[in-house]
């Protein structure tokens, strides 16, 4: 049984109890695989506790953040622009999405992000190419633990036929450290929240939309903002907890699934007194990878929904259109 969280229990205005899945990685494996598909199934997305990442490595990489996104703008700015790799301000993606916020997107390729430190952290730029690294090789695991469990859960033959698409040396994975200032609410007394879905609107931090990887791996400070849509289309806000992990299934990890996870829609509001940081690994395929139901999910009665297309292919799909639009839909067999 996956167990809601009691502090993201909500209620729906039907009174059903609603609440984000959370994982007891310490918990035994049989259980876990299940627990992990379950929780894939119904929402997307999941918390998981008692996780491998060490809290140092978590530390470090937040003290550097704050230490990056404190410095002025022209400073940030030496980072380069966020197309493809760096940092950005507001705007989001190339086709004119706007956000409250401020950004660094680093590849996780290492040659990439030991070029990408210099212009970060000038001063201390092995320091900082050192805890990206830790970083990353730590999240990396936990993805990959989590891709077994579930493919252990669907019943899939080789149970590293989802790890081994990350693991690959040349898998496309990226690193995004976002940073939301806190945001005045509207100049109008009568604000009103339920308003938000506006992407217009100014306490947008980051517009609705799924993510393209397959899992993204996403933790926060103590502030909160984040929400997910069930796949019902209602809206619950996500705790923040600086400890723990919130997996998330993308859209390749829809496709590779043949549908039977959907990926999770989510957005975030800014605050309007607290900075909120968060970052996320989002775990991809190399450019090349053909992208395709896995055999084991394709039946007579779950005939396959998608046509193979590789990781480049539909990268440049997201990137022609708008972040909130739906991508997948251009790749569904007619
Ligand atoms: C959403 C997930 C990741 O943050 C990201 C984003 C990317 C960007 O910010 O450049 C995209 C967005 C994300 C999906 C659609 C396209 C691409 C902005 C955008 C409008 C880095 C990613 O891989 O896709």
């Amino acid at each position: 049984m996956v167990v809601p969280s009691p502090t993201s229990m909500i209620r729906t205005k039907k009174t059903k109890a609603v609440g984000i899945p959370t994982i007891d990685l310490s918990l035994e494996r049989s259980q876990l695989s299940e627990l992990v598909v379950k929780a894939c199934e119904e929402y997307g997305f999941f918390k998981v506790v008692n996780h491998s990442v060490p809290k140092e490595v978590i530390s470090r990489l937040d003290e550097e953040g704050i230490e990056f996104f404190s410095k002025n703008s022209s400073e940030k700015r030496q980072a380069g622009t966020s197309t493809p790799f760096g940092y950005g301000c507001k705007n989001i993606g190339p086709n004119g999405d706007k956000g409250e916020l401020e950004y660094l997107l680093l590849h996780s390729n290492p040659i990439s992000i030991s070029e990408r430190s210099k212009t970060i952290a000038k001063d201390h730029p092995i320091k900082f190419s050192c805890i990206v690294n830790d970083y990353i090789k730590a999240v990396k695991d936990l993805t990959c633990e989590i891709l077994e469990l579930a493919a252990e859960g669907l019943w899939v033959p080789d149970k590293s036929s989802l790890s081994k698409i990350i693991k690959d040396e040349h898998s496309d994975s990226l690193l995004r450290i976002n940073h939301y200032p806190p945001v005045k609410k509207l100049g109008n007394d009568n604000w009103d929240p339920s308003k938000i879905q506006n992407s217009n609107n100014n306490n947008i931090g980051f517009g609705e939309h799924s993510d393209p990887q397959i899992l993204t791996i996403l933790r926060s400070n103590n502030v909160g903002g984040l929400q997910i849509s069930t796949h019902h289309g209602l809206w619950i806000p996500v705790p923040p907890d600086p400890s723990e992990f919130y997996v998330m299934v993308g859209d390749a990890l829809q496709v590779l699934t043949n549908g039977r996870f959907v990926s999770v829609r989510h957005r975030v509001l800014t605050n309007t007194t607290k900075p909120r940081m968060s970052m996320m690994y989002f775990a991809a395929p190399p450019l090349n990878w053909l992208i395709s139901p896995l055999s084991k999910m394709v039946t007579a009665h779950s005939p396959c929904l998608y046509r193979p297309f590789t990781w480049a292919q539909y990268k440049q799909a997201a990137y022609a259109l708008r972040l909130g639009d739906t991508r997948l839909d251009q790749f569904k067999v007619q």
